[in-house]
């Protein structure tokens, strides 16, 4: 085994997204000498990848963004409310720039293998590129939506056209022009990317599984007197997110601390309409209970479901929009005239109730006709394409990290440890496996927070963490089974206790058929956050030091 200077590091950390690059820069400050290993061309992560048209990020932009730098918050002008994917791969370009961080950055380079040594106390971490390094930690800055979900349609290979994933979008331009599209999915990525694909395409087909609630995003020019605002207070700003339930919103119209159920229909009506103006995810803080009460969660629901009504003009495709299930349990979308969109004469929608994908065929996609009263089939019909659009979403918050053949202690598995679901502690580590530290990991608020307050709050903890190893001259941290347990049933019940576990979310695994099926993030931020300085003043307890 080599032991120069170039293979053996104190960290090594995968992925050059938000995470991993902000990992960087904190180890570098704290003296630490480490290697990034990044699958695409250049940074970015989740907006490297993700280049659709219509890709845009539904955290407003003065708060998804970097608090670590006053200069760097300061001298950034971001030019819309909610900014669109090209301007946030600028903003994360000029951090790279900024911190000079490629330098330690490896490129096109996949991490395919890693093992912890016991005898050595270090990571063994191996490459696509045949490269063998040595670390004293491993940082999975992996992204919790960035293994990218291709179903197995049948057929799917044989389609003549051209075919995208949204998370997997070409770097050149892709013109729709003149083409007949298809686009398969209604998360929050079709969402976005259908009024534009129906605007530049000749006709635009759409496959809905199953309708999703949407709400404006109203996005527009940045008001300059409110940067200004933001700016003359930033890291106040900042402060006051990091105690918002999910990280953000603290200048939004605040969560309404009164049940729905109290108020009238014409007071609640006042009340959404006024947050629907608005727009953006302040709609589910119109009410205290709206997570957590089924009726009160319907009084949303329906609201929602009668501005669909009022925007698209068949009755019979308004009806297929409208979901019936419960308004936040899957993460809800912010749009750009979605709705408006099916008014459109280049536009289907075929849902799954009457227009189930049976296969997809050379030419296109061949769909059952089912009797809507009956549900009998009554024939197939082949949807003629150039184009598929798969916007079908991720393997969430553990796809990417048991992407790589990560081994712990005596040889066993991350897939093996993990087979009924991800077992963390905080989200931050996992039993067996010493050193390894997965940044918004399953178990820690990541997705249900604005992600960039949820990275630099776990890259700050493992930062202290590894100076902690060294100023104790410690080799190892561990989770210990019993916190691990503890933490992955305090997970559980914080979930069960709200109507999020309820439909078939990606938050649950249900997207991915045989993975199995457990709620994985946690719900709240704050009291996360003060969970995990406690741990850290008190020695790390739950964690094994060696
Ligand atoms: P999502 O939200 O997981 O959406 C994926 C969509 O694709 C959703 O409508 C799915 O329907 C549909 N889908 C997935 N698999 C299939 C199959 N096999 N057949 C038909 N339809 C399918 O992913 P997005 O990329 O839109 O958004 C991910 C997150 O990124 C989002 O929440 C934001 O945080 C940003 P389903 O609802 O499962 O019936």
């Amino acid at each position: 085994m080599s032991d120069t200077a170039e293979t053996r590091y104190d960290a090594v950390v995968v992925g050059a997204g938000l995470s991993g690059l902000y990992m960087l820069h904190r180890l570098r400050e704290s003296g630490f000498s480490a290697r990034v290993f990044e699958a695409g061309t250049d940074v970015g992560g989740t907006w490297y990848w993700n280049r659709y048209p219509g890709a845009r990020c539904d955290i407003e932009s003065m708060e998804y963004s970097y608090s670590f730098d006053e200069a760097l918050q300061q001298e950034w002008e971001w030019t819309e409310r909610f900014a669109g994917q090209p301007e946030i791969l600028r903003y994360i370009e000029h951090v790279a720039d900024r911190f000079d961080l490629r330098r330690d950055i490896t490129f096109e380079t996949r991490v395919l293998k890693a093992a912890f040594d016991e005898a050595a106390c270090h990571w063994r971490i191996e490459t696509d590129a045949g490269e063998t390094v040595e670390a004293k930690a491993l940082v999975m800055a992996t992204g919790c939506l960035s293994s990218a979900n291709l179903p197995e349609f049948e057929g799917r290979d044989s389609f003549l056209g051209e075919t995208y994933h949204t998370g997997r979008w070409p770097h050149d331009h892709v013109d729709f022009g003149g083409k007949r599209v298809g686009i398969i999915g209604t998360g929050s990525s079709a969402i976005q990317a259908i009024p534009i694909i129906a605007a530049e395409s000749e006709h635009l087909t759409v496959f809905q599984r199953t309708p999703n609630y949407s709400v404006p995003a109203r996005n527009g020019p940045l008001d300059p007197d409110y940067v200004r605002e933001v700016k003359a207070e930033y890291p106040e700003f900042r402060v006051h997110n990091r105690l918002m339930p999910a990280g953000f919103g603290s200048k939004g119209l605040g969560r309404n601390d009164v049940s729905a159920l109290a108020d009238g229909p014409a007071v609640r009506e006042a009340r959404f309409a006024e947050r629907w103006e608005h727009g953006g995810f302040g709609f589910l803080g119109a009410y205290n209970d709206l997570l957590f009460n089924r009726d009160a969660n319907e009084t949303a629901a329906d609201f929602v479901r009668e501005r669909i009504r009022d925007t698209v003009k068949d009755p019979e495709v308004a009806e297929r929009l409208c979901p019936d299930n419960v308004i936040g349990c899957k993460r809800i979308c912010l749009d750009t005239r979605y709705f408006e969109t099916y008014n459109r004469p280049n536009v289907e929608l075929l849902a799954a109730g009457t227009h189930p994908i049976e296969r997809i065929t050379s030419a296109g996609v061949m769909v059952n006709v089912m009797n809507p009263e009956t549900g009998e089939q009554e024939g197939s019909r082949e949807i003629s394409l150039d184009c598929i659009v798969f916007a079908t979403g991720f393997d969430a918050m553990t796809g990417a990290v048991l992407s790589v053949d990560i081994s712990g202690r005596g040889g066993r598995t991350l897939p093996d440890a993990w087979s009924a679901g991800p077992r963390t502690y905080l989200g931050l580590g996992t039993a067996g496996f010493p050193n390894l530290f997965m940044i918004t990991g399953p178990g820690s608020p990541s997705v249900l927070t604005n992600m960039v307050v949820a990275i630099e709050q776990h890259v700050d903890w493992i930062g202290d963490c590894l100076e902690y190893l060294r100023r104790e001259k410690l080799a190892t941290i561990e989770a210990t089974p019993e916190a691990q347990d503890a933490w992955v049933e305090h997970v559980n019940s914080v979930a069960d206790k709200t109507l999020m576990p309820t439909c078939n979310s990606w938050y649950l695994g249900r997207n991915i058929p045989g993975k199995p099926q457990v709620f994985m993030p946690l719900i709240g931020f704050p009291p996360y956050a003060e969970k995990c300085a406690e741990v850290a003043a008190n020695g790390y307890e739950g964690f094994v030091l060696r």
